[in-house]
């Protein structure tokens, strides 16, 4: 069964609107993480010469889409939303297939990238600057933006069509050409995408497709002179690294990184309603989000109920294919990551924290050629433990005690992270104490620390970005220069600052 479909599922990159095999000659497979014997085709691996293709192709593509007036391209997007939207429920099954998240959050997946495109595609008919008065008489001022050339854009698989979303439909709205390397876990989902954007009528070149690691292609794509913005999102430790190379050649730059979000729940809290927000944020996507969240600090008077119920309630998450409708939580990604999860829960335990549930793979007849690790509950963690500082990446959530609120915050401000936070009480003047402390670029109140919707600014402070944010109009600026423009109809030389 699995070599007919071997020898028919061959993808090739996408440049200048053809499929092009990789100058390396190399493809990868792409496997199932739920069933890792299902190879679901074979992607390239690309070196720098592909890149060199595709930023070329991009490079010529350039002039006439920025040419385009914004809300032509526009149109375009809102057509690929409209396309998406027909072509979901497949979408989010091809999805589920080769990433692994459940059926249900794969479609949201989906459901994100047509947010962005009927997003961004209202933004043609704004992409507003500003007018205002000069200082100087018969003078006026206004900006204007304005884009900067090709975009390298390199997403990882945990969001394997939002996040490509994220970054291609907006640096395309502003009139930007696209050079894209999805991550290699799933490289289908982001081809479903351009594939979209391409029967929508997005012109051959402006948006072009290298398949292939970090070190063969991304970072040949970060280091290309004629790539003027890149957009990263992935590990603390790679984003660092992008952004010391972009910041050498001065690109526009913005990296998305990691986090290790916690959830206060204060004695107030309402306890049903906080427990699902714990589930739903520490487990979905099996913890293998940035946003997941991975620490909850829970006051001494609610505790150990708080513990019981969410101990109990993890114990009865369904575990398998995510194809199954009945089923809550999906493998990991691959071997890798699965390691990496049952080695941090190793460490855990050295550090003497309490293991309350899971904490190993899941070894049944029908997971064991797949990637499932366990929900896993550490108790009694203290914040100075590894498992309470480093993110993880997997199902796995250390629950902190704490006094009260103010011990909560500091808690949840000592790391290194600080993408989302979230606050469960029925205090307002907790809460707003909170949402003014928590340092995080996302704080939420009486809900967990995921649930990003696509029209606000996304990402998050100290080792968790550069200070840019993706989504909303603030992504905007990462995507284009401000053109400061004067304009002087007074036939007189007028100087600012002198003439006053
Ligand atoms: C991520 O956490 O990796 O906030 C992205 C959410 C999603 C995006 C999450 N909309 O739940």
């Amino acid at each position: 069964m699995a070599s007919s479909r071997e020898q028919t599922a061959r993808f090739d990159n996408y440049i200048n609107g053809e499929w092009r095999a990789p100058a390396t000659g190399e493809y990868e497979p792409n496997r199932n993480p739920a069933c890792a014997s299902e190879m679901l085709g074979v992607f390239p691996r690309s070196g720098a010469e592909d890149v060199e293709r595709a930023v070329n192709a991009a490079r010529a593509a350039f002039p006439a889409w920025k040419a385009t007036p914004a809300p032509r391209r526009a149109e375009m997007l809102f057509r690929a939303g409209q396309i998406l939207v027909a072509r979901k429920e497949q979408f989010a099954r091809d999805m589920t297939r080769e990433m692994g998240k459940v059926l249900l959050e794969a479609r949201g997946d989906v459901q994100e990238a047509i947010d962005m495109l009927f997003f961004m595609a209202g933004e043609g008919r704004r992409l507003y600057g500003q007018t205002t008065p000069s200082e100087l008489p018969n003078k006026m001022c206004l900006t204007v933006r304005s884009p900067i050339g090709v975009a390298g854009l390199i997403t990882p698989w945990n969001f394997p069509m939002a996040i490509p979303s994220w970054k291609i439909v907006p640096a395309l709205v502003c009139g930007n050409t696209v050079v894209l390397k999805p991550a290699e876990d799933t490289p289908h989902s982001a081809l479903h995408l351009v594939q979209a954007l391409t029967d929508a009528g997005v012109p051959p070149g402006v948006v072009n497709v290298v398949f292939g690691t970090g070190e063969s292609c991304g970072a040949a794509l970060v280091e290309h002179s004629a790539v003027g913005v890149i957009s990263f999102t992935g590990s603390t430790e790679v984003g660092r690294q992008v952004n010391q190379k972009a910041a050498a050649q001065l690109k526009h730059c913005n990296v998305e990184l990691g986090g290790k979000n916690a959830m206060i729940l204060l004695d107030d809290a309402a306890l049903d309603l906080a427990i699902e927000g714990c589930l739903w944020g520490a487990f979905g996507t099996s913890g293998q989000r940035c946003t997941a969240a991975s620490r909850l600090i829970v006051q001494k008077g609610i505790y150990q109920k708080l513990l019981d119920m969410l101990v109990q309630r993890a114990s009865r998450l369904k575990i398998g294919d995510g194809l199954d409708p009945s089923v809550q939580i999906g493998p990991l990604i691959n071997e890798a990551q699965l390691q990496r999860v049952a080695g941090y829960v190793e460490i855990g335990k050295q550090e003497g924290a309490r293991l309350c549930l899971g904490g190993e793979r899941v070894n049944r007849e029908d997971t064991r050629d797949g990637f499932f690790f366990a929900p896993t509950v550490f108790a009694d963690v203290e914040p100075r433990m590894r498992i309470a500082r480093e993110e993880i990446f997997g199902p796995v959530v250390s629950v902190l005690p704490c006094d009260g609120l103010a011990d909560a915050i500091a808690m949840a401000n000592d790391v290194d992270y600080g993408l989302s936070a979230s606050i469960y009480t029925r205090n307002v003047d907790a809460a707003f104490r909170a949402m003014r402390d928590l340092d995080a670029g996302i704080v939420y109140l009486n809900a967990p620390t995921i649930g990003a919707e696509v029209h606000l600014p996304f990402g998050g402070v100290k080792g968790t970005g550069n200070g840019h944010r993706e989504s909303g109009l603030a992504t905007l600026d990462v995507y284009s220069e401000w053109k400061t423009l004067y304009i002087d109809y007074s036939h007189q030389l007028q100087r600012a600052q002198i003439d006053v």
